[in-house]
């Protein structure tokens, strides 16, 4: 049985640009629903042992297997984002990932200006991620986005942030304005020191 995770904040510590509302519907209502129906489909199979990582991993791409996927992804994706978020988060990387960003990118700017475009550009429900692959670019930095719970963990790609695109993570709040709401996650709430420690796991683990 997976267990809902709380989250790692005070509902109204990202307010304004999150509200109590908005976090407390997010977490309580979807993110729940997704671990009790994950739950209900796993009772009793071979997946009632395994890690939320081994289900996503060994659902992924199986037809026969797509709600447990979908429910499963959707928990760990989430799980991902409310460690993507923190209180007076935003800005710019330093270290590190922050020397990494702007040789990939050219500069912090032009990093927040493409990330926020796959944002805007994504067609319906879905995530926006920075992700280390050892398959990309120079420094291993790439910009995606993800349809529904699809997730770059089953690519075998290393997650450093994400951004909930479905309308429910902002409706309520920008209504259907979602470059709105991803300036104000990048410039006040995305977690860098978070995704720093993934970047820097990421390396060692590709030996880079
Ligand atoms: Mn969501």
């Amino acid at each position: 049985m997976f267990q809902l995770m709380p989250l790692p904040f005070a509902a109204t510590a990202l307010e304004p640009m999150m509200s109590a509302r908005t976090l407390c519907f997010h977490h309580e209502k979807h993110h729940a629903s997704y671990v009790n129906k994950l739950n209900s489909l796993i009772e009793d199979t071979s997946y009632d042992d395994c890690t939320l990582d081994e289900v996503v991993l060994a659902t992924a791409g199986q037809d026969d297997a797509r709600d447990i996927f979908n429910n499963a992804a959707q928990v760990w994706n989430h799980e991902f984002f409310w460690r993507s978020l923190t209180p007076g988060g935003g800005g710019a990387p330093g270290g590190e990932l922050g020397a990494a960003l702007r040789k990939t990118f050219g500069s912090e700017e032009e990093f927040a200006a493409a990330f926020t475009a796959e944002a805007v550009r994504h067609f319906g429900s879905g995530w926006a991620w920075l992700i280390f692959s050892a398959n990309g670019s120079a420094n291993g930095l790439e910009i995606v986005s993800t349809h529904d719970a699809e997730t770059p963990l089953a690519r075998g790609a290393w997650p450093l942030f994400c951004c909930d695109l479905w309308e429910h993570a902002y409706y309520l709040d920008y209504q259907n304005e979602r470059g709105s709401y991803v300036t104000a996650f990048l410039s006040a709430l995305v977690n860098w020191p978070f995704a720093a420690t993934r970047f820097e796991k990421a390396r060692t683990m590709a030996g880079s």
